[in-house]
């Protein structure tokens, strides 16, 4: 069997089955997108199925991972234990599916927040995260998942943006890596647009 189907099998059994439903689109328009801007396909699949491969799981056992395994976290994760699935998540990428490459490592741990400076496969997997069939609720979604065909960097800023405003909206504690993800992106789009010109 291929790592790929291994993967994909080890995910049906750990995820609920919504969340591996979700998992599956994140994992094929990961690679959509992957083949329309020129990056390895195969890894943005393989990014794709783990990155939420902690999602499902307790907070208790999340919590006790962390501690553990000496992964520190953060005073905003303290308070909002969900956000740990992405660190816990590409542990556990790293530790049982034995994934080496610091790309797709890093792609699961910035899934949620972004951060600044990141890789072609990082930027792909925050965006297929948001934008994948499954998904329905999200402001902007046709031209968002529009975007992210022509520009990653616009569709990025779009996403982080309206994510922003979302958790103003609803009063959600934000982590201060999506702030400067936007900040920084904000900042770096405009260099780059003066530059076209
Ligand atoms: O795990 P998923 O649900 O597939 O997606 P995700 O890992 O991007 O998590 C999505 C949720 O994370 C969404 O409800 C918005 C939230 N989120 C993103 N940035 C922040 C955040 N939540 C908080 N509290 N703070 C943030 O900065
Ligand atoms: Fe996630
Ligand atoms: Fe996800």
């Amino acid at each position: 069997m291929t790592d790929t189907r291994k993967i994909m099998k080890k995910m049906e059994k750990t995820l609920d089955p919504k969340r591996y439903e979700h998992t599956l689109g994140v994992a094929y328009t990961a690679s959509s997108l992957a083949m329309c801007h020129g990056v390895d396909f195969e890894k943005a699949i393989i990014a794709g199925l783990l990155h939420d491969c902690a999602k499902c799981m307790s907070n208790e056992k999340k919590l006790e991972i962390c501690n553990r395994h000496h992964i520190e976290i953060s005073e905003i994760e303290r308070k909002n234990l969900s956000l740990l699935h992405t660190k816990v998540g590409s542990y556990i990428a790293r530790k049982q599916f034995r994934i080496v490459d610091r790309d797709i490592l890093n792609a699961i741990l910035y899934h949620t927040t972004g951060r600044p400076g990141m890789s072609q496969l990082e930027k792909i997997i925050y965006i297929a995260d948001y934008i994948e069939p499954g998904r329905k609720h999200a402001p902007n979604l046709q031209q968002v998942r529009k975007l992210a065909f022509q520009d990653l960097d616009e569709a990025l800023l779009k996403i982080l943006e309206d994510t922003l405003e979302y958790l103003d909206g609803i009063g959600g504690t934000i982590d201060p890596m999506t702030k400067k993800t936007y900040d920084y992106y904000e900042a770096y789009m405009l260099i780059e647009k003066r530059q076209e010109d």
